[in-house]
């Protein structure tokens, strides 16, 4: 038994975590000394354990699909990198990276594209997160500086989350928000969101406001606050509380509550995540909201600030080391001095002079052939990146595609010419810095599985190849991480507030030992801060008759991204999974579409199935999906596949929260349930979803046309015993072989009610008696427990059957709910949930102070 102290690999709240191998079973706790968490996790974190197997892993080397040596495999991309910018330049080169990545690979990456390629062609899925937070913040105080701490937020007076849903997103920062708010009934929180979200559970204001007017409340609420002389002011005089509310769609009440609170509050404190930063004018939208703290004067003290909180675990180090294309490295830019002073400090004579192709920008680049060769790591731009579509054949033309990954199947990957195993999260050394500036160590605890190497390694094996092995001859990311300090001191006598010198001369062993760190705030930039004047734009998104609905996108509580870890783990898919499309109730009677069935969303890019949800907290005329499902586990589930590229002109961040859609009712010919040893190739007419299960793939089926006969021909091929019932639309079919279930398919007009967990154990331990193999055969088990129902509270698997019983049975609260079953007495995040079930259809009135 052992134990190692490292950060959670989610997200941005970077939560410490103690991880223990036992007899080969990973097990994981909250660490107690992390300042970021004292100990508690949310149900991602919790689960990190069963995440660690090694299904799926990408574990050797792949060269035009065929697995190859190391040597093989760096020579080869190693000389077709060479030919390519030999005949057409650096510049048909990019790196395409994520905020996934420890900041040493980080470092290197960008060192290498930078600095030795010689073209500053290297842009990440951050772009995509928070580049528009980082334009708002180099406005208003001259340098990417977040001005806040987690404690701010438990020491205010007034709470702003505006376009965040932190209950799920952020969720142990979420409940630091609930502790702090439960011990002082003085403190307000306010949401602005056009849904109504989990995160609305603590909100004494939830401001339902038209999607993309967010910079209308704020530039209205500088208005409020009184004269000034600054062009922001005077311009914010345009925009009294009538037309704000006009704007925003909102009750004038609703406004004039808000304003009242924010300026009555002695302190107050803004967190902005993608509903603002996710938009083709988020930079301004960053601005309005640092615009109104400063006039405040509600900045660079306690409980105070305009604080833009990071999705991703390393986000904040991919802005420390430079991984924009449009940063150099270090917080320097392409300017004169900055590019003397990093070219000296690389020893390079070859460090690019201009600023490179944005996320977007980039892969538009790509589809015209100017960019020839990509290499993409610790990301997975066929998901994530809007128009999908247009994304994938950019990447299926493209003379070269290099993946990192540590997933052998992602949608990337599939492109991929050369692919590189990857370490993952436990088998990995280095350094993360969340949201409040705090760096923290992610240590190794698993030995490296198969011949999987670190990314860092990777790209200086690459830097070698390409003759420049010198510069990147580094034999630990001790090292790595000790020059990239050094640079950030290098010449800096105060000029740049990010300054890691205190670290640059870090021994191996203090680097091992390194508890969390955070850089110290630059008071000097702060009360300089200037404002920056905003006029308020509309979202880019055009209704109209074809295309009537706004399509908003975003996070579920228990998956992570495109969900090639999270995905396959069985406790994380109970509380959803299926893409889903949250309708108004009305918008559904309108257009007869109903709950729990199917429905098409299509936008002129594309389509997706999703199962519908009737919402009491969708506005009408919108609708919301999940940003998770791809190709790997869905058919048609990709919600960018219908989102347009708009994006910000400053930041090059896509509108990814606002596609003009139309939805339809879809009932199909049939549905069902597919149990199966090994997946099955399912004909294209079949819709599909990807069930986590373990040791059996389980798929949920949809189509028009029958599918039982291919399937029975699929068996009959191998030689299995087939056992086969019809009647009416149903039609069942279990396959055996030796003795052993191969497989199993239920279907009708309606998705079939099953006893998985017998048919599961069916797997393992065949039924003896042919009374059990009819029973199975018709989806039922001999002694199932009864169904739970959607499950609630995944950290103790507590279904609503069961809570909608214990509500009947006299529990009247949350806590009386937890003490009965435990549901949410873990990580919490499932508390709204409990809550809307015991409130049930006594709806809490929106827009309502
Ligand atoms: N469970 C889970 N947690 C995660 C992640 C994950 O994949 N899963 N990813 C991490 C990452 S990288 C990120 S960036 C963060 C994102 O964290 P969040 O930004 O909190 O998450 P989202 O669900 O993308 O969007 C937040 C909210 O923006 C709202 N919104 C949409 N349009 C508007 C608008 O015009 N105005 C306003 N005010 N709100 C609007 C949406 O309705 C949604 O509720 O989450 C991090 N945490
Ligand atoms: N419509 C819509 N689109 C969105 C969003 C939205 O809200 N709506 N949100 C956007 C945001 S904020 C974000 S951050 C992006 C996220 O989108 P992505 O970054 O594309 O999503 P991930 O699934 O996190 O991709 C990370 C990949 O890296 C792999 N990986 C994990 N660990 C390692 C490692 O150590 N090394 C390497 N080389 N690979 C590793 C994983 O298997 C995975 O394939 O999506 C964006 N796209
Ligand atoms: S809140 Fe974020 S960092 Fe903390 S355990 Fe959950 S996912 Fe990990
Ligand atoms: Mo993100």
């Amino acid at each position: 038994m052992s134990e190692t102290r490292t950060t959670c690999p989610y997200c941005g709240v970077g939560c410490g975590v103690v991880a223990r191998v036992e007899a080969g079973s990973v097990t994981v706790r909250g660490d107690e000394q992390h300042p970021a968490n004292f100990g508690r996790l949310c149900v991602k974190g919790s689960a990190l354990g069963e995440t660690t197997g090694l299904a799926g892993r990408l574990l050797q080397p792949e060269l035009d699909n065929q697995p190859v040596s190391w040597p093989r495999a760096l020579d080869a991309a190693g000389q077709r990198l060479r030919e390519i910018i030999d005949r057409f330049g650096p510049q048909a080169v990019a790196f395409y990276a994520s905020g996934q990545l420890l900041t040493e690979d980080y470092y290197a990456a960008n060192k290498l594209m930078k600095g030795f390629i010689g073209a500053a062609n290297i842009d990440t899925n951050s772009r995509l997160c928070m580049s528009s937070a980082v334009v708002g913040y180099k406005r208003a105080f001259g340098e990417d500086m977040v001005p806040c701490s987690y404690q701010d937020i438990e020491n205010s007076d007034l709470v702003v989350l505006a376009g965040s849903n932190a209950a799920w997103t952020h969720p142990v920062l979420y409940q630091r928000l609930v502790r702090a708010r439960a011990a002082n009934p003085a403190m307000k929180v306010v949401v602005i969101d056009p849904r109504r979200t989990a995160t609305c559970d603590i909100a004494d204001l939830h401001i339902k406001l038209a999607p993309g007017s967010d910079a209308g409340l704020f530039v209205g609420l500088l208005n409020a606050l009184g004269a000034g002389d600054s062009e922001a002011q005077q311009r914010a005089r345009d925009w009294p509380v009538s037309r704000v509310a006009a704007f925003c769609e909102l009750p004038t009440r609703v406004v004039e509550t808000f304003y009242q609170w924010f300026i009555a509050a002695p302190r107050a404190i803004t967190l902005y995540t993608m509903g603002i930063n996710q938009s083709a004018s988020g930079s301004d939208k960053c601005n309005a909201i640092i615009n109104v703290h400063i006039a405040s004067g509600k900045i660079d003290r306690e409980g105070c600030g305009p604080f833009s909180l990071t999705g991703q675990p390393n986000a904040m180090g991919g802005r420390e080391v430079g991984g924009l294309a449009n940063q150099l490295a270090a917080h320097m830019n392409f300017e004169p001095d900055d590019l003397s002073r990093v070219a000296r400090f690389w020893g390079t004579e070859r460090l690019a002079q201009t600023p490179g192709l944005m996320a977007v920008e980039l892969f538009d680049a790509i589809a015209r052939g100017e960019v020839k060769a990509v290499w993409i790591m610790g990301t997975n731009p066929a998901v994530s990146l809007p128009d999908s579509h247009t994304v994938c054949q950019a990447l299926a033309a493209c003379p070269l595609v290099i993946v990192s990954e540590v997933m052998r199947d992602t949608d990337t990957s599939r492109f991929a010419h050369v692919r590189f195993p990857a370490l993952g999260w436990g088998e990995k050394e280095g350094t993360v810095t969340n949201s409040e500036r705090r760096i923290s160590r992610q240590r190794a605890f698993l030995p490296a599985p198969g011949e999987a190497k670190p990314d860092w390694w990777i790209i200086a094996r690459i830097a070698e190849q390409l003759g420049h092995g010198a510069a990147f001859s580094w034999q630990h990311p001790h090292e790595i991480f000790c020059e990239h300090a050094a640079l950030t001191a290098f010449e800096n006598p105060g000029t740049r507030a990010l300054n890691l010198g205190a670290l640059a001369k870090l021994s191996r062993e203090q680097w091992d030992t390194l508890t969390p760190w955070q850089w110290p705030l630059d008071r000097a930039r702060l009360q300089r801060a200037q404002m920056v004047a905003v006029t308020p734009q509309r979202h880019g998104a055009t209704p109209d008759a074809l295309y009537p609905f706004i399509l908003n996108s975003g996070r579920v509580r228990d998956q992570w991204h495109t969900m090639t870890r999270t995905g396959y783990v069985a406790r994380l898919m109970q509380h959803c999974d299926e893409p889903t499309v949250e309708v108004s109730v009305s918008d559904t009677a309108r257009l007869g579409l109903h709950d729990d069935r199917l429905a098409r969303i299509s936008s002129p890019r594309g389509v997706m199935v999703a199962r519908i949800r009737v919402s009491t907290a969708q506005r009408d005329g919108e609708l919301f999906a999940p940003m998770h499902w791809n190709s790997v586990f869905a058919r048609q589930g990709k919600v960018n596949a219908l989102v347009e590229g708009r994006r910000d002109p400053l930041s090059g961040q896509p509108e990814c929260k606002q596609t003009a859609v139309r939805v339809m009712p879809w009932q199909p010919g049939w549905q069902g349930e597919l149990y199966s040893r090994e997946a099955p190739e399912l004909p294209g007419y079949v819709t599909w979803w990807r069930k986590a299960a373990t040791g059996v793939q389980r798929f949920t089926l949809a189509a028009d046309r029958p599918l039982l006969e291919e399937l029975m021909n699929h068996c009959s091929a191998r030689g299995w015993q087939l056992q086969v019932a019809q009647s009416g639309t149903q039609s069942n079919l279990l396959a055996w072989h030796n003795g052993a279930l191969m497989l199993g398919f239920w279907s009708g007009t309606e998705r079939p009610e099953l006893a998985h967990q017998a048919i599961s154990d069916a797997f393992d331990q065949p039924p003896r008696t042919l009374d059990a193999r009819h029973a199975l055969l018709s989806g039922q088990g001999a002694n199932e427990r009864p169904a739970q129902g959607r499950i609630v509270c995944s950290c103790f698997s507590v279904g609503e059957e069961a809570i909608r019983q214990a509500i009947a049975g006299g529990c009247e609260s949350a806590i009386a709910l937890g003490a009965a079953l435990r549901c949410g007495t873990n990580c919490g995040s499932c508390i709204p949930e409990l809550k809307g079930l015991l409130a049930q259809c006594q709806v809490i009135p929106e827009n309502s102070p």
